[in-house]
């Protein structure tokens, strides 16, 4: 391969259901792939530090009403603005893990029934963000999301969401290339290993597959 330096970094997405244990994932992903000398960065979205942040957790929270596309553009919005960010640091050669992405994002907006927000509608604002080089898909049942401590406070942790959801991601995913679907019901320590290999597979491949992508 070409040295580190000239190599670009990748591009990974983790996706799950709440409970499914992606930020602990992460954070071992990001351990793993550190030891092996990437330079690694971890971001989340939603971001909610910055100003559209703060208009997202205050809905999340409940403390806030907004219209169903509304709140879908602002989370959009909140991956454009991160988004020239993302480029930069892997054309430097960072690698950068992704807690949630635009795949969360039209899932829960398209879940919520509205007959106008429709899985088509809510993609549209995501085409040119950048694309994945993987998408790590963490699939849970709903019974060992309950007994990882059931449902949090926040705004789409509930049963009726959580199942339209489970759904709508095994939808989108079932036709989508570029990603690993992994049964996050196993112990810690499987989804891990399975996690591992499935990046480095993906790593081992970016020599050969050129600058990083978009959405499409
Ligand atoms: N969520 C997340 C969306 O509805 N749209 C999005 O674009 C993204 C990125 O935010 N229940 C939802 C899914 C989660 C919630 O995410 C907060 P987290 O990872 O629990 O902080
Ligand atoms: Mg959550």
């Amino acid at each position: 391969g070409l040295p580190a330096q000239t190599r670009r970094g990748a591009l990974i997405v983790v996706e799950g259901l709440d409970r499914a244990g992606k930020s602990s994932q992460c954070e071992m992903l990001r351990g793993f792939l550190s030891e092996q000398g990437h330079v690694v960065k971890y971001i989340r979205f939603p971001d909610r530090t910055t100003p559209i942040g703060k208009l997202i957790d205050s809905y999340l929270r409940g403390s806030s009403h907004q219209d169903d596309h509304s709140i879908h553009l602002l989370f959009s919005a909140n991956r454009w603005e991160i988004a020239k960010g993302i480029e930069e640091d892997i054309a430097s050669g960072t690698t950068v893990i992704v807690d949630r992405y635009s795949y969360s994002g039209v899932v829960y907006s398209a879940a919520k029934a509205n007959p106008t927000l429709s899985l088509d509608w809510a993609w549209q604002p995501e085409i040119g963000l950048p694309r994945p080089d993987i998408c790590l898909f963490l699939g849970i049942s709903p019974e060992e999301a309950a007994k990882r401590g059931g449902f949090g406070a926040e705004r789409y942790e509930n049963e009726a969401m959580q199942t339209r959801v489970r759904q709508l991601f095994q939808t989108i995913f079932e036709k989508m290339q570029d990603v690993a679907i992994i049964d996050a019901g196993k112990s810690m320590d499987e989804v891990s290993k399975e996690i591992q290999s499935a990046v480095t597979g993906c790593i081992a491949r970016l020599d050969t597959c050129g600058a990083l992508r978009k959405l499409e």
